[in-house]
């Protein structure tokens, strides 16, 4: 007993769109749901490690929605919070007032501010928190000095050591925001460089009694419990169906080895993906919710009118539609066959078959027919 508890979340993405839908009110409920948890495990502080906002120039709801969430944590429950920028946020705007910080709001944004720790105390004595923001390699290199600096890899590495070497507690902890090697990725994250090494090893991380991790939004650990992505709080994208979004609480002990539980999260509206044809998802029984952002695949075969307005007779938030075609293989070759020889009839049969996978039915011909001896008279009177 007597332990220090944590709580860490990241990847908040504030203000993110989904296929054009606007997610704040759903984020802000989520937020919400996480002030409980605080309210019921009293933790010693919360981290949030990064991608705060969605944009490097958030909308000013989405500022608004966080500077409500930080008061309530530090003001209203008196819980301290260790903030830090990741790739989506401008870590000079997120920085806004970080050298005003007291013990209770502590946003490191900037890389001068990297050895200064938030000190939690237990019943074993003082625990160091370290806040790491989304590193660009080429700022650190001018940050140390050091010009061989190029890549991820050496940035972290090397701004790690700085935080060693100002170290004076036995057990630590680290926030940042980094993509560790061998971390499962899904598509909503944005990559963290294009072209070069973006990834991290966790090697560069030894030593922390735990390592709060953003930037990946499937919750998960990295070789062992003491590394850990809490994931986003939300889905926000079709890559990220079939598992249940948390937060995660940080338990450390006095010999400073970390025990991490996740703590479910509910959002007010789901994301889903539900496959069949138009009828059968608008007729049959679902387990989604009235109310849940739907993604439809649609299998029907041919054109499906007025697809979203009637998905949305049953499913109010449906986002998106998808087409599923059919796996046709390659298309026929027509090696040997010299196509200006071929009526336009033959070359679209082959044409449709090669699309839809099945031969023309009698009424599809009847009406390619029409359309085909239309567009001839036309052609002729111009
Ligand atoms: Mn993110």
């Amino acid at each position: 007993m007597g332990m220090a508890t944590l709580l860490h979340t990241a990847d908040l993405h504030l203000g993110r769109m989904l296929f054009g839908e606007r997610l704040l009110d759903d984020q802000i409920q989520i937020l919400d749901g996480i002030l409980v948890e605080i309210k019921n495990r009293r933790p010693d502080a919360l981290l949030i490690a990064g991608d705060v906002f969605d944009r490097s120039v958030p909308p000013s709801d989405a500022v608004e929605a966080l500077d409500n969430f930080l008061v309530a944590v530090v003001s209203g429950l008196k819980t301290p919070v260790v903030l830090i920028p990741g790739n989506h946020d401008s870590a000079d705007r997120l920085g806004f007032g970080a050298r005003l910080s007291h013990e209770n709001l502590h946003i490191v944004s900037a890389l001068d501010r990297v050895v200064l720790p938030l000190r939690i105390t237990d019943a074993h004595g003082p625990i160091d928190i370290y806040g790491l923001p989304f590193l660009e390699p080429a700022r650190v290199a001018q940050f140390l000095d050091k010009p061989d600096i190029k890549g991820h890899q050496d940035a972290t590495a090397a701004m790690v050591d700085t935080i060693r070497q100002a170290q004076s507690t036995a057990r630590n902890v680290l926030v940042a925001h980094a993509f560790v090697s061998g971390g499962k990725v899904c598509d909503s994250e944005r990559a963290l460089s294009i072209g070069g090494a973006d990834t991290v090893d966790v090697s560069a991380f030894a030593g922390f009694s735990a390592v709060a991790l953003g930037h990946l939004h499937r919750p998960q650990y990295i070789g062992n419990e003491s590394v850990q992505y809490a994931g986003s709080p939300m889905r926000y994208s079709t890559s990220e169906l079939g598992y249940t979004k948390s937060i995660s609480q940080i338990d450390i002990d006095g010999s400073g080895s970390a025990t991490v539980t996740r703590i479910p999260l509910s959002p007010p509206r789901d994301l889903v993906l539900l496959e069949g044809t138009l009828e059968a998802l608008i007729t049959e029984d679902h387990s989604a919710n009235h109310n849940d952002f739907v993604v439809a695949r649609l299998t029907d075969k041919g054109p499906v009118y007025g697809a979203m307005a009637r998905l949305r007779q049953r499913w109010p938030n449906a986002l998106h539609i998808e087409r599923v075609y059919p796996d046709v293989g390659t298309p026929t070759q027509l090696t040997g066959l010299d196509h200006r020889k071929q009526s336009v009839q033959a070359l679209f049969e082959i044409f449709f078959e090669d699309c839809a996978g099945e031969p023309l039915s009698a009424p599809e011909r009847a009406a390619f027919l029409d359309i085909l001896s239309e567009t001839a008279v036309t052609e002729e009177g111009a």
